[in-house]
Order: structure tokens, then sequence, then C-alpha cells
């Protein structure tokens, strides 16, 4: 079996199974392949230094060989929280509006990708498949082949790929696009992302695509299919046993007293539709006051990318949301909505899921939404939540059995969360089963194995 080397931003060190709990799905999955076939995972350490030395830190962590280096400020600046951060990711999500080009940004990036290129190369073994994870590191597949290597590479984008239309809004779209053409395979979370990609190859590029979704231009040929990421189902379901997650669960019941729970957990991003989904909170207790005192909203939104703007701004635009909402509509004794800033461990998250009535799922834009795929898999069979989910998120491609919402409509979603609340257990029974059924199969390491298996073919 050939060595399977894992390129991403950042590396998350393994750690032993049962510490699960601690550790993504994405990250147990990715070690669960590593291991087996005595791969590499190569990426940046985190660290920031004055200059760039190119020095390779190499781990051994349970079976796992990581390889990271360290990147110069300016790299962390313009690279990361530049191109990355302000540039492609807004982008990407529809937001053009956000999205800042500035030419140092597109220069850092390349800089960082030629770096990663040089300092993998060497690590590279004739017969190894290499595997890039993200919008981070689009150029390094045609990197790794200007050093002249000839190795199956595959790239997959764990984001949306924007329509052609506003794709062309980024200056040298087109570099960026035939770069990407390098690779061998290129997976994307969903059938819309593969659409529009395959739009733009063939209305910019007038490149040739096969009825399987092969690109053929300039003489090489790359296979486009969407790979759907799952849940780690069974770690995921062998947390909530813990005593960690019943405590979280009886914690949540307890202190809700028998009003119903909607929840919502979400990365503080303005992709997730927050500021939008705490005004159709606001709507649904316009619409129906008397049901304020049987609600309780709960919003679990931990911060991130703290040191770009935009995302401080989304923070400030919560609090006072939020803090106008219970303004208007607490009583000495209850709170219709209780806001959070920090993260919780993933068995908590469990129990938290499981004593909440209603799961809000409501991104403008997202590449898949594990949130959703969790909310569904820690419920009571017998006493299922209902999940209320963005039609925009790529897990609503799959997940046809819950309440699909135009996030956008404030009417849409705050109905939605009425009819969450009223569905009669039968109901909420039939919708779960499918739904569970669907993510308990196509799970975090089917996507793994689907994706390695066509990258080998
Ligand atoms: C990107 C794409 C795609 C959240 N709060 C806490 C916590 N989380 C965990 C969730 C979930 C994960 O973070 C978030 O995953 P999402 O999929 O919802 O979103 P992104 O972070 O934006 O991820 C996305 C994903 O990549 C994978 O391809 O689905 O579309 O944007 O697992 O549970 N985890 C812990 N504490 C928290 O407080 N431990």
């Amino acid at each position: 079996m050939s060595r399977l080397i894992v390129v991403s931003n950042r590396v998350s060190i393994p750690k032993a199974r049962g510490a699960a709990g601690s550790q993504g799905g994405l990250a147990v999955a990715l070690g669960s392949a590593l291991r087996e076939r005595r791969g590499i995972w190569f990426g940046w350490s985190g660290n920031e230094t004055g200059t760039f030395s190119g020095h390779l830190d190499m781990q051994k962590n349970h079976g796992v060989t990581t390889a990271t280096i360290d990147l110069e400020q300016q790299d962390v600046d313009e690279y990361y929280n530049g191109y990355a951060n302000r540039t492609l990711w807004p982008l990407f999500h529809y937001r053009i509006d956000l999205a800042e080009y500035e030419s140092g940004f597109g220069k850092g990036y390349e800089r960082v990708n030629q770096r990663f290129a040089d300092s993998l190369g060497p690590l590279i073994e004739p017969e190894d498949m290499v595997w890039v994870h993200d919008y981070h590191l689009i150029p390094l597949g045609e990197r790794l082949r200007a050093r002249g290597n000839k190795n199956r590479i595959g790239f997959f984008l764990h984001i949306p790929w924007p329509p052609r239309n506003l794709l062309v809004a980024l200056p040298f779209h087109e570099r960026l696009v035939t770069t990407m053409l390098a690779y061998d395979l290129i997976g994307f979370q969903d059938e819309e992302s593969v659409d529009s990609f395959l739009g733009y190859c063939r209305k910019e590029l007038q490149a040739d695509i096969g009825d399987d979704g092969t690109v053929t231009y300039d003489g090489r040929s790359v296979k486009v299919a969407a790979f759907p990421i799952g849940l780690d189902y069974e770690d995921f379901l062998e947390g909530g046993q813990s005593g960690e997650a019943r405590q979280a669960e009886q914690r949540m019941r307890s202190s809700s007293r028998h009003r119903k729970v909607i929840i919502g957990v979400d990365r503080l991003d303005y992709s997730k539709g927050l500021p939008e989904r705490f005004d159709a909170i606001g709507r649904y207790f316009d619409t129906y006051p008397e049901r304020v005192k049987e609600t309780l909203y709960v919003q679990i939104a931990p911060p991130s990318r703290t040191d770009v703007a935009t995302y401080q701004r989304i923070r400030n635009t919560l609090e006072q949301k939020a803090g106008q909402i219970n303004g208007e509509r607490s009583e000495v004794d209850t709170v219709p909505i209780r806001y959070v800033n920090r993260g919780y461990s993933r068995a908590e998250l469990f129990g938290i899921y499981r004593s909440a009535h209603v799961g809000l799922v409501t991104p403008l834009r997202d590449g898949m939404n594990l949130v959703a795929k969790e909310y569904v898999a820690a419920q009571d069979p017998e006493d299922p939540g209902v999940l209320v989910l963005s039609r925009f998120a790529g897990a609503a491609e799959q997940l046809k059995d819950a309440l699909l919402i135009n996030p956008y409509s404030m009417e849409e979603t705050s109905e939605a969360i009425r009819t969450a609340i009223d569905m009669p257990l039968d109901e909420r029974k039939a919708r779960w089963e499918k739904l569970n059924a669907v993510i308990k199969s196509a799970n975090v390491e089917k996507w793994r194995a689907n994706f390695v298996e066509a990258l080998g073919a």
C-alpha cells in the first residue's frame, strides 16, 4: 500500500484514540488513515518566527508522523490572515462585499505555497500519494509539479466553490484555477460546487469537460467530483456515553426547567448567519409572545480569527442583538437567550445537543456543516429533536429530511422553529431515522476511503 502524505495549513498532533473528545473528526479520520499507511502529516506549526528558517520539526505521536514548519510574521499576515482569510474565505462564501484584494496578500500566498513545496518536496517518495487540504494551499500541487514531482496529488476543498460570475471578481482568478488543474483529483463538498467549478473551466478556460467530470486542459486531465465529508460517527457516539456528556445534558435540562431548548453551535464567523438567526429568534418571540417564557435559545459561539476586523465587528453586532432581545423580553427569573462565547469539549457538546428540542443551523453559505450532523447523531432515538437547516449548507444536499429554510428570510426561519417545536413525536422519529441513517453510513471514514481510492485509481 502506498504511503499517504496529508498536507493542510495546520497540523493536529494526534492523540490516543481514547483521548478523543479533545480532537475534531477530521483529525481522527486523517490520523487513522496515516497510521494505516505509515504516512506523514505536513503543515504549519502555528508558530511565528522573526525570519523563515525552513527547519522541519518531525515528531511521531501515536503512530502518526507529523512534520511542521514555522512561518515568519509577514507570512502569517499576508498568507493566513490576508489572502486565505480576508480574500478567499469571504469570496468563496459569496461575500464579495467583504473580500479584500491586496497585491501583498497574493504575493504572500504564493510565497508560502512555494515554501511548503520546498520543505515538503524532499520528504515525498516516488510511490507516495499526496492529499492537499483546503483553500490555503490551492497552488501547492502546481508548485510541487514545478519541482519535478510526478506523484498522484489530490486536493480537497472544505469550503464552497463560488459560481463563475463571483469568482471573476478575484484578480488573477484564471491563474488560481489553472494552477489547481495540476492536481490529479479535485474534491468538493457538494454537487453545487462541482457544477460551479466545471462551469468556470468550460466558460473561462474553454476546457473540455467529460461526462464523468474530467477536465482536460493544456494536455492534462483532472478528475473533479463531490466527496461530502462526514462525522466520526462511532467515536462521537462513544464520547456521548461518557459521564461528561451526561452531566452536560443534565445541567442543560435542569437549568432550562421544562422550557423548549433551541441550540446553535458555530464558530463566530459571518458565514454562519448568526445576526440573521438572532433576528429570526426575535421575530419568533414577536409573533408568538406567549411562547417567550416557554423557550430558551442557547447559542454557543467560540471566537475565531480574532485578528481579522470583520470578525471583531460581528462579535459586537451579536452582543448588541442578544442584549436587545433579552432586555426587551427577560423576566426576573427567565432570560430567553443564552449567548456563550466559549468552547466546550466534544462530549459536553453531545450532551448539550441531546438536551435541545431544536437544532438551529442557518449558515448563509457553508461547505458542509458538521454541527448539523452532530446534532442529529446526538439525539435520543425515542424522543429526537428536530433539525432546522439552511438550504445553503452543503449538508442540505444529503439531509433532505431536515426542515430546510432560507436563512435570509426571518419569517421562514421563525415559522420553521414553530413547526419544529410543535412537531408530533411520530414525525420527529420518522425524520430523525432517515437523517441518522445517512449520517451514520456516510461517515468520515467513508469520505476518506472514497477520496483516497479515487486518487489511487
Ligand atoms: C469547515 C467548513 C466543513 C464548534 N464549537 C465547538 C466545537 N465546534 C466544532 C463543531 C464541529 C466543528 O467545530 C465545526 O465544523 P463545521 O463543519 O460546522 O464548520 P467550520 O469550522 O467552518 O469548518 C465546513 C468543515 O470545514 C469540514 O470540512 O463542514 O463547511 O466551513 O465539529 O462541533 N468543538 C468543540 N468545542 C466547541 O465549543 N470541541
